[in-house]
């Protein structure tokens, strides 16, 4: 018999997700930000937390619980908005499942189970932050970070780990199948993203690479890299294209978001990028633009961030995070960015191409010295008091 504190909780949950979403008042001309988050751990179906049988679960206690729902890839399919969710249990591992949503702001339900496929590497761990690419090959390839215990750790130590880049395809989002993982010069590798379409005939990769596996070391930089054979996906050389840089908001880290979006000015890059603080470390997203011919080659590079985290969203399991791996580009040219707020809950803010395009080409460069970025302010309050006082005389 099913529990009667199902229906209960049941309504409750209906009514958190068929609540609309309202786009906050307080936009600042590149994009704009949603009341609601758009996905929380509440969202996450109550017969995958619950045994709804009241003779087994007399109290109905929740017994698998979900810690977060973080960190999505996006995909535009038939007209609807997919995320490819990680979905954290309360056992601290990762998984990865689905929601659709038909406007993308809200109402995003989850579908069918948590997505399963034939694993031949028995000794990965976690997995998260898929990339979700549909490729100029008709396939649909998820990468995401595969994990997996440090063999060469002591006995004692148990929490080094190796993080490695695993690639799935699909074609329908439903049935997958899972291909080696992308092997690079390079001991660990996050953040790796595929290209949507070839480069010199063969399949490009944005990768990170890195030495350890929170400390990229020497390895710091978003890298590119090719592949001839996606079925053995070798990545012989990574060229840094996006450096690390003292005294930036990606002086410690920095990796690709989603793959690029083409546009006709070139490929527009969201990007995350990592600075230390005595509270730890602080999660930004940057854009940055490559040449559409050769998309390891930046033509355009803003100052500073473009989103940071924000109120409410600077807390969570970790927080000062804001981390975004999905972006969805409809067919009006509307752009969908999904980002997660410290590694707790996932948000959408919207945008445009044209908007993109024109923070990315003409928002001012990042000087690197603190005189130089007050004289480059002082530029701009110059011109913008002779504009006052010109149009004020008339
Ligand atoms: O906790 C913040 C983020 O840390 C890692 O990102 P990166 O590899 O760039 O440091 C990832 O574990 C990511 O999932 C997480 O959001």
């Amino acid at each position: 018999m099913i529990h009667p504190k199902y229906k209960e909780l049941l309504i409750r949950q209906n009514e958190l997700i068929d609540r609309n979403n309202e786009k906050k008042l307080d936009g600042n001309g590149m994009y704009d930000r949603y009341k609601y988050p758009v996905v929380t751990r509440h969202h996450v179906p109550l017969h995958w937390r619950y045994d709804l049988n009241k003779k087994s679960n007399p109290y109905f206690m929740e017994r698998l619980g979900i810690n977060s729902t973080f960190n999505p890839g996006a995909l535009y399919l038939n007209g609807k908005y997919f995320l490819m969710v990680r979905t954290e249990g309360v056992d601290r591992k990762s998984f990865f499942s689905i929601v659709e949503s038909e406007n993308g702001i809200d109402h995003f339900r989850f579908i069918d189970k948590p997505i399963i496929w034939e694993n031949p590497y028995p000794e990965e761990t976690n997995m998260y932050d898929m990339r979700l690419v549909l490729h100029e090959d008709g396939w649909i390839y998820g990468t995401y970070c595969s994990e997996m215990k440090d063999p060469a750790a002591s006995v004692r130590d148990t929490s080094s780990a190796i993080a490695q880049a695993g690639l799935v395809r699909t074609k329908d989002l439903r049935k997958w199948e899972r291909l080696p993982n992308i092997v690079t010069p390079s001991p660990q590798q996050r953040n790796v993203v595929l290209h949507p379409e070839r480069v010199n005939g063969k399949y490009a990769f944005y990768t990170r690479p890195q030495d350890g596996f929170i400390s990229t070391g020497n390895g710091g930089g978003i890298a590119f890299g090719l592949v001839n054979d996606i079925n053995i996906p070798i990545i012989e050389e990574e060229i840094i294209i996006d450096e690390k840089m003292y005294h930036t908001i990606s002086e410690e880290k920095n990796g690709q978001g989603p793959a690029p979006i083409k546009t006709e000015k070139g490929w527009i890059h969201f990007a995350h990028g990592v600075r230390n603080t005595a509270a730890g470390l602080r999660y930004v997203l940057y854009t940055f633009a490559t040449c559409l011919k050769e998309p390891n080659q930046i033509v355009a590079k803003p100052g500073g961030y473009f989103m940071a985290p924000y109120g409410e969203e600077r807390v969570g399991d970790v927080s000062n995070v804001l981390f975004c791996n999905g972006v969805i580009v409809n067919d009006e040219n509307k752009v969908f960015i999904y980002y997660a707020s410290s590694d707790t809950r996932i948000h959408v803010a919207t945008t445009t191409i044209d908007q993109l395009i024109d923070y990315t080409f003409n928002t001012p460069k990042d000087l690197f010295h603190s005189l130089e970025c007050a004289e480059q302010r002082a530029a701009l309050i110059e011109s913008n008091l002779a504009l006052l006082k010109r149009e004020n005389k008339q």
